[in-house]
Order: C-alpha cells, then sequence, then structure tokens
C-alpha cells in the first residue's frame, strides 16, 4: 500500500503518513525457481554428500568458470575468507595499497592476515582507485595493491597492472560487486593475479553465503584450495597452514540455480535503475552515478551522490526523510574504512590524504533495488525525492526547527538492519 505526496506536509518526517507500509530494502535476495533449487537439495540429502569437496560445488566451480571466462575458480564459504586466503596464497606482507571507500570487509581481511592497508584515495569520477595517488604511496614495505570494482564499475586495471609491474607488486582485485561485469569488454574474474568475489545473498549472483578466488594463475588457485580445506593433501597429510574456508552443497545448490537465472536478474536490476535514471531526470543536487554503456553491468547498486551545496539539505537529513517513508536507503561506504575501529586509532594521519574518499562517503546513498521493489514503487521514491530537492530549503527548516532531523528515522544514523542480534 502506498500513500501519495504533494506538499511537504506529507512526509512522513513531518508528520504524514509512510509513503509505504512495507519496508522497501536496498537488494533483497533474488530468488531463483524454486523447483530447480529443491530437486538439487531433494539429490544433496539423497547422496548424503554435504560438503568437502561435493559435486555441486565442483559442478558450479566448473560453470562459474566458463560464465567468467577465467581458467579458474576456487569456491570458499564467503567472500570475506576468499580475500583472505588471495592475500595469504599471493605471499602478501608488509603493506598492501587499497581503497578507503569500500566495505570494511576489504580491509579488514588484510590487517586480518597482520597486513597494513595504505588507504589510497579514489578517483573522483570513478570513486575507484586512483592509479597516480596508488603509485605515490609505494615503499619499500609494499607487496601488493588491492583495487575494488566499486559497484561493479571496473577499476582502471590498465594502469594498476602497468604499476605493478613496475614496482615488482602483487595485484588483485575485490570484485564483490562485479559479478557478470566487463572491463573493456572481458568478463571481471580474471584480472590482475586474481580476482576476489562474494556471494553473500544480497549480491546479485549468490549462493546464500558464499565468495570465490578467481584466476588465471594455476599455482595461485592450487594454494587457495590446499588453505581452504585445511592445508590437507590428504587423510592425514598436511602440506601447508589451512583453514577451513569450504562452500556447502546447499550454497552450490543456491548458486546453480542462481547461475541460471542471472540474465534475467540483471535485466530487472537495469530495469529498476532506468526508471530511476527517467524518474529522476535533472533533479539539482541529486546525481545518480552511471555505467558505462560501453561495458557489461549488472546494475546491482543504484548509487546517488547527494551534493549538500547544490541540494539545500544534507545526505543524512534525505536518508531520514527517505527512511520515515520505508525506503530504507543506506550510506555505503560511510564513513570509510580509514575513519573506522582499528584503523582510524591506528593510522590517524590517512584522513588528511583522502580528500575524495571523504566527499565521496558525505554523498553516497544507495537506494533499494532488486529483488523486492517494482518499478511503480520505484517511481514514487522518485517523487519523493523531486519533491523533496523542489522544497529542499523549507524541508530543511522543518526539520531543523523541530529537531525531528533523525528522530522519526527507522534505521538511526549509524545502525545497520540487524533482524535477528
Ligand atoms: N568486499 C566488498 C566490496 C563487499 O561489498 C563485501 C560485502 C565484501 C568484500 C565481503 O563479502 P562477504 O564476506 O559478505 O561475502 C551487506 C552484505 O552483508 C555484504 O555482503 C556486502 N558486501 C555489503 C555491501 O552489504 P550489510 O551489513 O549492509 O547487510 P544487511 O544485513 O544490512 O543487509 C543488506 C540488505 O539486504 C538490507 O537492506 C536487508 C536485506 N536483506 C539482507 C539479508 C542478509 C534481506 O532482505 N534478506 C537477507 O537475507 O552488508
Amino acid at each position: 500500500m502506498t500513500t501519495q505526496k504533494s506538499t511537504i506536509a506529507d512526509l512522513a518526517i513531518l508528520g504524514g503518513r509512510p509513503a509505504f507500509s512495507d519496508q522497501l530494502y536496498v537488494n533483497r535476495p533474488n530468488t531463483p525457481d524454486r523447483k530447480a533449487f529443491l530437486d538439487r537439495v531433494e539429490g544433496m540429502l539423497d547422496r548424503r554428500w554435504f560438503t568437502n569437496k561435493g559435486p555441486l560445488v565442483v559442478e558450479l566451480e566448473e560453470e562459474l568458470a566458463r560464465y567468467l571466462a577465467v581458467e579458474h575458480c576456487v569456491l570458499t564459504c564467503n567472500g570475506t575468507v576468499a580475500l583472505d586466503l588471495a592475500s595469504r596464497a599471493l605471499g602478501l606482507k608488509g603493506e598492501v595499497i587499497v581503497p578507503s571507500f569500500t566495505f570494511v570487509a576489504t580491509a579488514h581481511a588484510l590487517l586480518w592476515q597482520g597486513i597494513q592497508p595504505v588507504f589510497c584515495d579514489i578517483d573522483p569520477q570513478s570513486w575507484n582507485i586512483d592509479p597516480v595517488a596508488c603509485e605515490s604511496l609505494i615503499t619499500e614495505r609494499t607487496t601488493g595493491i588491492l583495487g575494488v570494482h566499486l559497484w561493479g564499475r571496473p577499476c582502471d586495471n590498465r594502469s594498476l597492472v602497468e604499476i605493478a609491474a613496475r614496482h615488482d607488486l602483487r595485484l588483485f582485485f575485490d570484485a564483490a560487486h562485479a559479478f557478470g561485469c566487463t572491463y573493456q569488454g572481458s568478463m571481471i574474474g580474471g584480472g590482475g593475479d586474481a580476482e576476489v568475489f562474494s556471494f553473500h545473498a544480497t549480491k546479485v549472483f549468490h549462493t546464500l553465503e558464499g565468495g570465490a578466488v578467481t584466476t588465471n594463475d594455476p599455482e595461485v588457485a592450487d594454494r587457495v584450495r590446499l588453505m581452504r580445506n585445511f592445508g590437507f593433501t590428504g587423510y592425514d597429510e598436511v602440506a601447508v597452514l589451512g583453514t577451513n574456508a569450504k562452500m556447502s552443497e546447499a550454497s552450490a545448490a543456491m548458486g546453480l540455480s542462481n547461475l541460471e537465472c542471472i540474465e534475467q536478474f540483471i535485466a530487472t536490476n537495469r530495469g529498476t535503475f532506468e526508471a530511476y535514471l527517467e524518474g529522476l531526470g535533472q533533479t539539482r543536487g541529486l546525481e545518480l552515478l552511471r555505467y558505462d554503456e560501453g561495458e557489461r553491468h549488472n546494475y546491482q547498486y543504484v548509487v546517488l551522490d547527494v551534493a549538500e551545496d547544490r541540494l539545500g539539505l544534507s545526505r543524512d537529513q534525505l536518508m531520514h526523510v527517505l527512511q520515515a517513508e520505508n525506503v530504507l536507503a543506506r550510506r555505503y561506504f560511510y564513513p570509510g574504512c580509514h575513519r573506522m575501529a582499528p584503523y582510524a586509532s591506528r593510522w590517524p594521519e590517512a584522513d588528511g590524504s583522502l580528500p575524495h574518499t571523504n566527499r565521496a562517503a558525505r554523498g553516497a546513498l544507495v537506494l533499494p533495488a532488486g529483488a523486492g521493489v517494482t518499478l511503480e514503487q520505484v517511481r514514487e521514491i522518485c517523487g519523493i525525492l523531486r519533491l523533496v530537492a523542489d522544497q529542499a530549503a523549507q524541508v530543511r527548516s522543518a526539520l531543523e526547527s523541530d529537531g525531528s532531523e533523525g528522530s522519526h528515522a527507522v534505521i538511526a544514523p549509524a545502525r545497520r538492519v540487524l533482524p535477528s542480534q
């Protein structure tokens, strides 16, 4: 059920009824054909083989390697652990250069291995790691570069490859957002020494929880495979330090079933993105991040860049307005890893060298999209955004005069939606 808004008095944050009776989330999980998934689960139950190199995991690794046009795909239990394994398999230590404007898992995976993440600023246009800034951060302790294809928009791979070669560094990518996206026409997955995917439930392609390391280097793939299973080379033989990073058969059943629907998921995402594009038009102070038409994208993230000086409202004020309407927009990736614990206290000097990161973290607002959001709802969200943008000064003074800036918000600024904690 929805409520049309025609004046700012209709806004829920100022006392009106919420536009949506149900909460609209950023990227609810996609669901495949149920029968296809359940049939695979039935087979798993019949076989009584639930994990440890089961046939569904093996099949999914082959299918994904084909889809991503890469030699090796090693599945793991999640993307964060896949980052851990990739950094170990590449022999990284000392310092690794990484953008701060990313999900905190990217930096955590390095520090978890005792590697210092050296935060690099982003390019203000692409919001991806800036190669020039990256090269200026290389020291004698640097062993690698970790790029992030943020929102699925590819890094400047060519420049990064050149820098890595010039300084004899390892190069790998966090491709958590980039499933089904291309760089210069080739599927992301075979770049650098390795790429790492997240197949978390909220990703366009998911395995409930899951991840993968993909690479064209057989030695890297072998090392990741060994480490993912405690380092076992035989029943009683251990060759290297390892962990348990295996994917379960139930996850692979979901992955195989989702892979059959991937083009449909991407088409839905694209439809949602285009509806936002059309619905927002040229709204002052609200710029929708675009995708290069020359590449393939998965369109899973619909990202607004909110320019407070042009809009007349801050990004956080706009987020509170939307959340009161049950539009659960998110501030990914606020405030930037460098401003989070434990990085902020250990490397406080990083803040001064990341102006573009700090600007992006102040402006980015990710809108509900993907499964569970209809085109009609997108049009209505755009209507609210246009209403607020048209009368931003009045909205701001109303919010600031009654102190209700955040008090009606469904999610308080620093809180996350944690249904079960
Ligand atoms: N690198 C990058 C660049 C990443 O973005 C990520 C993960 C990683 C590495 C690490 O990969 P993993 O280890 O996670 O495989 C979410 C995801 O948990 C996380 O995977 C993702 N990036 C990140 C960008 O978003 P939260 O803490 O914001 O998730 P949460 O619980 O708020 O859920 C997101 C939305 O989905 C909400 O709007 C609620 C809805 N939801 C969520 C779940 C789990 C559902 O409707 N159903 C569900 O089952 O991190």
